[in-house]
């Protein structure tokens, strides 16, 4: 991985404090308008003690970040370019989401949004 991206991650996981998070795999998504993820929980990966760290470019996006169990109330988060999620410890297992992505231009990606997650997959 880029040392920019190992970067980035580290210091948004140190900053939530989650001190010396090494991810070894950066999912990268495009999302088109329309595209959504339902309530989902990531749990691939075999270190749970690892949080994940999700960068937000391009068009804004509405996250719903919900409980442990799928059936929990979700609120509603605004998510725009340049911004970056962390969640871990007692949280790394919520249920989170994205409404459908609303039609627009971003002068950097056009019609799309792009969303890295970094995470510690191995
Ligand atoms: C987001 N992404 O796009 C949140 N989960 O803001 C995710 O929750 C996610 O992009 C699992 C795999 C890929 C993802
Ligand atoms: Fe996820």
């Amino acid at each position: 991985m880029p040392d920019a991206f190992l970067k980035l991650a580290r210091d948004a996981a140190a900053s939530a404090g989650f001190e010396d998070f090494k991810p070894d795999a950066c999912l990268v998504n495009r999302y088109e308008p329309g595209a959504r993820l339902s309530l989902h929980q990531d749990k691939n990966e075999h270190d749970l003690g690892a949080p994940i760290v999700s960068v937000s470019l391009g068009l804004p996006a509405v996250f719903l970040w919900g409980g442990l169990r799928r059936e929990d109330k979700s609120v509603r988060i605004p998510l725009m370019h340049g911004d970056v999620m962390v969640w871990g410890g007692p949280s790394r297992l919520r249920y989170h989401g994205v409404l459908p992505l609303r039609e627009g231009s971003h002068s950097l990606t056009g019609g799309y949004r792009i969303n890295l997650t970094f995470r510690k997959a191995t």
